[in-house]
């Protein structure tokens, strides 16, 4: 039993998507690490354990990088190398409770953050990752958490209002990159336009 509140009622037609919660990410010695990005991991257990218990879809996501990506900027693109396939800092966190499918992007050298498509970085062709079909046909309602929330958890949010879910994202269980000051509030304001409820 948990004694933990969590951000929102949990029920079959929900789904809760975490996204990234790996050690580059989350871990202060990850290559990427987003600033108390640590500090999502045990909230977000939470979160899964309530989701679960209600029945809900839980799915995971990775960032699943080549060694040489036009996403990294030693191969022209502006992150530090990052989540490089089968090495630490690409292996989610070690105290993350992962209790369904994961999903991973970026496997063949594509760019974009959603966890629900992506987009080869030669000819801008954006093709889709299985998550939709991983989320029960049930559900209506998407609870998108942790990293990093000005990226790959808003790109994953905005794509599944476009797909026609209802989408929330708890601020609780994200943290932001914020490469630019100011771009956490930029992305909030940018969700609610969306209608995404920033919680
Ligand atoms: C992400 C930057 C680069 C993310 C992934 O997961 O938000 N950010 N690659
Ligand atoms: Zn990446």
């Amino acid at each position: 039993m948990s004694e933990r509140a969590t951000t929102t009622a949990y029920d079959e037609a929900a789904a809760l998507i975490v996204v990234d919660v790996q050690n580059d990410f989350a871990d202060p010695s990850g290559s990427l690490y987003v600033k108390a990005g640590d500090e999502v991991v045990g909230p977000v257990n939470a979160e899964i354990d309530a989701a679960a218990e209600a029945g809900a879809a839980v799915v995971y996501t990775q960032d699943w990088h080549p060694s040489s990506t036009p996403h990294f900027a030693k191969d022209g693109g502006i992150w530090p190398v990052h989540c490089v396939a089968d090495t630490w800092g690409a292996e989610l966190h070690p105290d993350l409770d992962v209790r369904g499918p994961v999903v991973r992007k970026g496997t063949n050298g594509e760019d974009g953050y959603s966890g629900f498509s992506v987009r080869d970085p030669r000819t801008g062709a954006t093709s889709e990752t299985q998550l939709e079909s991983l989320i029960e046909p049930s559900a209506r309602r998407l609870i998108v958490v942790g990293l990093a929330g000005d990226y790959c958890v808003k790109e994953t949010a905005l794509d599944g209002m476009r797909l026609g879910y209802d989408v929330e994202v708890p601020l609780v269980l994200t943290r932001f990159v914020n490469l630019e000051p100011g771009d956490d509030e930029r992305s909030i304001h940018q969700l609610r336009e969306a209608g995404v409820a920033v919680v």
